[in-house]
């Protein structure tokens, strides 16, 4: 069997280490026959190596691997002559674990270009283009990142169950399934839990996958998509969206500190945005649209040309604050002086939403007042309002859509360049 141990990861391999004997392993991305000798461009997910190949035994069998097989590769450090490398190995032995089939379906040196859809349909290949794989660490960086700053600000991680008995927001855009005979859906969003949550453990987040089954054919809706959500007894809505600032502040610092090579990668430049971002309000927000050739009454939802608008004139991280209590969600509380508006906000770049949070409901006879206005049935809700009669606490929240956060972060126009596998109407595979 081969031994399948390596002695070091490609970046390992350096000019402190000449003369030693090495064994990397990793995929055969460039082969170059000049005759006498064969250059390997061998790539793992740190970096790629030159490998050199001048044993008149080995050069038959080493000029049939084909590009992107899987070798191990023991051979000796030395000095290179490459201007692309400061060091190379010289092989004394080559083993091909797996054998790539040719033709592939993509080309994952990104030298050939393939459509989104055709790398999304093999995704797994399409992530050893360094480009792609350099999204997904970036990814990572910001999960790391958004976890340490709600963990500063005192909050738990929780995990909320994703198969439900019923709605957790209302709306019609649930997926159901059958479950032991009765009927359930995929949450939507963890509201109901999390609001519940704060009435023991204080704060709380949850970094989870939500599903809406509506037919979206946008660059930024999924029909699975990841939301960091969270929930603070005993905060208003600043305290909440101050929170949300330091994340985006926070991850940016981060992901420009400890993603150099990444960043430069996929060719994006990240901006430090200093602190309070912009915080404008609806009426404001519709002025400025008004101002245009749009006519919005009061009360109407902005919509995707109206934002573009307000995008276009404030570029970065901003808030749309006091929204139309009858926009927002049950579970949104009213503004003191103004029940006409609401107690939320909305965290915008450019034209893009990243967030909706706000203060919420803690009175039940509210939270059913608010549930027969939106034409919602209490009786569903009943478990949920039971919880607000054993001491519930005044709370507020907001949930981040993760995959658009990552959209701004990497300069991407599509949201499916950022998730794995993604799920839209179309994909369901891979
Ligand atoms: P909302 O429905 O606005 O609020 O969702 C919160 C954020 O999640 C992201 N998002 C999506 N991302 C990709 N594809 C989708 N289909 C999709 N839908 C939503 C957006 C959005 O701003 N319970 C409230 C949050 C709260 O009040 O705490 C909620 O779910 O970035």
């Amino acid at each position: 069997m081969t031994d399948i141990i390596r002695t070091h990861y490609i970046n390992q391999l350096d000019e402190s280490i000449i003369d030693q004997n090495v064994k990397i392993g990793g995929w055969v991305e460039d082969l170059r026959d000049i005759g006498s000798l064969l250059f390997l461009t061998v790539r793992d997910v740190s970096g790629t190596a030159q490998i050199i190949v001048n044993e008149p035994k080995m050069l038959e069998s080493t000029k049939k691997i084909t590009r992107q097989s899987a070798v191990m590769i023991i051979g000796n450090v030395q000095k290179s002559k490459s201007k692309a490398f400061n060091v190379e190995i010289k092989a004394e032995h080559i083993e091909v674990i797996t054998n790539a089939v040719h033709p592939l379906p993509v080309d994952p040196t990104g030298r050939v270009n393939a459509s989104i859809d055709v790398r999304l349909g093999v995704r797994a290949l399409d992530l050893r283009n360094p480009r792609v794989l350099a999204l997904f660490r970036i990814r990572h960086e910001a999960l790391q990142s958004i976890r340490k700053t709600l963990v500063i600000h005192n909050f738990i991680e929780v995990n909320t169950p994703k198969i439900i008995g019923s709605a957790s927001e209302g709306g019609a855009n649930l997926f159901s399934l059958e479950y032991f005979g009765k009927k359930a859906y995929l949450a939507q969003s963890p509201q109901l839990y999390k609001e519940q949550l704060t009435m023991s453990l204080d704060r709380v987040f949850e970094i989870a996958s939500y599903y809406r089954a509506e037919k979206f054919h946008t660059v930024r809706h999924l029909n699975e998509f990841i939301s960091i959500d969270i929930e603070g007894a005993f905060m208003d809505t600043e305290d909440v969206i101050q929170v949300a600032e330091q994340i985006v502040r926070n991850v940016l610092i981060d992901i420009k500190e400890k993603c150099v090579n990444e960043l430069k990668q996929i060719t994006a430049e990240i901006i430090i945005p200093s602190l309070p971002f912009e915080r404008l309000t609806y009426s404001q927000v519709l002025d400025e649209i008004n101002s245009h050739d749009i006519k919005l009454e009061f009360g109407e939802d902005l919509p995707d040309h109206a934002l573009r608008i307000v995008g276009e004139k404030h570029k970065g991280y901003y808030f749309i604050k006091d929204w139309p209590s009858k926009l927002k969600p049950f579970y949104i509380h009213e503004k003191n002086d103004n029940p006409e508006l609401s107690d939320s906000f909305d965290l915008q770049h450019g034209y893009l939403e990243l967030a909706s949070g706000g203060k919420r409901h803690y009175n039940t006879n509210k939270l059913k007042t608010r549930l027969i206005e939106q034409g919602l049935n209490p009786d569903d809700f009943k478990d949920h309002l039971k919880v607000f009669e054993w001491g519930m606490l005044p709370h507020s929240g907001w949930g981040i859509g993760f995959d658009r956060l990552l959209m701004v972060i990497c300069n991407t126009s599509n949201i499916r360049e950022v998730v794995l596998y993604p799920r839209d109407a179309e994909r369901l595979n891979p």
